[in-house]
């Protein structure tokens, strides 16, 4: 038996986690057996954390994107295998990642052909994101060179499904619609909210077809680099513990508020944020909290009903800026929020960094 290989893509804070999670709740519906695949530059991720917190099995790439970790890749879904026997394996690439037909796609379909039915690649955008990128919109963005992965994402989607559509007008999604028709003619096109778990079904049912056979992206790679190099990343794991209980959700929110606060100060976009606080209370939790634009509001996907008397905060930060200064308002920001609410923070971990220069492991460029 073959198993159904499924990877979403799209740009950091679009919403691939939210959707693959609602796609996981899907098929596990119709009786599938599903297991997911996180992937990042660095470990300590929220996206693995939710996975896991939702009961699903689930493995994680580090150290760098599936393309440029593809035995890594090969060696997870072949852990998978033996343990929770999937039948059907969800991928979430690193947001920042393109040229996913040519180096993780057709290098699967071609030598691991037998082992896995490869759909076709899934690229989601967020409307309000997009409409700036676009040029639809005013408003800030990033600069061209990461406008350029932006762009090769979209340019090797099969499928691009505008999501958060509970965010924006219908006219901005006609508009959203249009332009993508025009700019990326060979793609199917769809719109849902993977938060609201709108519009996903016919999403979902094109995903049960096989991928098709388009050559793959002329990317260049020297461009490419670059654009990836400019976001800076940072990973940390924060241990919290407080005598008196604090409270949790306000804790997050005042802790992203500091750091968007700091950040807008120098100009500078995030492309996502996000934190998760699990608690010693095994029965709340965790709690969860995202931004996705300097100029957006942090929104919880999740929130505490306790309050908090210790728990393990993990913190993900993407942004257009160099590590340092991610490093410097994640800290201090930090500092403040656990001062006020009477608690103690505990770095346990931290890496900041840039993503260095992609080096797939295979590049095919037609099956
Ligand atoms: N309003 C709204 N928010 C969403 C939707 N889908 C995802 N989000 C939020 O967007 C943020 C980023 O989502 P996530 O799945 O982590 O994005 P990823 O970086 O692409 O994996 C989180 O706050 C999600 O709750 C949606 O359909 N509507
Ligand atoms: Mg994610």
């Amino acid at each position: 038996m073959r198993a159904d290989y499924i990877m979403v893509g799209g740009f950091l804070g679009a919403g691939k986690t939210t959707a693959l999670l609602r796609l996981a709740q899907h098929l596990t519906a119709q009786g599938r057996r599903v297991a997911l695949i996180t992937n990042d530059q660095s470990h300590g991720l929220v996206d693995t954390a939710l996975a896991g917190s939702r009961g699903f099995p689930v493995e994680e790439i580090t150290g760098g994107c599936f393309c440029c970790r593809f035995d890594s890749l090969i060696q997870a879904a072949e852990r998978l295998a033996r343990g929770a026997r999937p039948d059907v394996l969800l991928a979430e690439p690193v947001g920042s990642c393109t040229d996913l037909r040519a180096t993780v796609q057709y290098p699967l379909r071609r030598m691991y052909g037998d082992h896995y039915r490869v759909a076709p690649l899934s690229v989601l955008v967020d409307p309000i994101r997009a409409l700036r990128v676009l040029g639809l919109e005013p408003g800030k963005t990033f600069s061209d060179k990461v406008l350029y992965v932006y762009s090769k994402q979209l340019e090797e989607a099969d499928i691009i499904v505008t999501n958060k559509c509970d965010l924006a007008s219908r006219e901005q999604l006609d508009r959203l619609d249009k332009a993508l028709r025009e700019r990326y003619p060979r793609a199917e096109l769809f719109q849902v909210s993977a938060g609201e778990g709108t519009g996903l079904d016919p999403w979902f049912a094109a995903l049960a077809a096989e991928q098709g056979s388009r050559a793959a992206l002329d990317v260049d790679y020297d461009l490419y680099a670059e654009g990836e190099a400019l976001l800076g990343w940072l990973n940390s794991t924060i241990r919290l513990s407080a005598v008196e209980p604090f409270d949790g959700n306000l804790f997050l929110l005042e802790l992203a508020r500091r750091i968007c606060g700091r950040l807008a100060k120098e100009s500078i976009e995030i492309a996502h944020l996000k934190v998760t606080l699990a608690t010693d209370d095994e029965a709340d939790g965790p709690g969860t909290l995202n931004l996705v634009s300097t100029a957006g509001e942090p929104a919880f996907s999740r929130i505490l009903a306790h309050a908090v008397s210790g728990g393990e905060m993990i913190l993900n930060l993407r942004a257009e800026a160099p590590p340092g200064v991610l490093r410097v308002a994640v800290e201090d920001a930090l500092a403040a929020v656990a001062a006020a609410a009477g608690a103690r923070a505990e770095v346990q971990q931290l890496e900041c960094f840039r993503p260095s220069r992609p080096n797939p492991t295979h590049r095919i460029l037609a099956v």
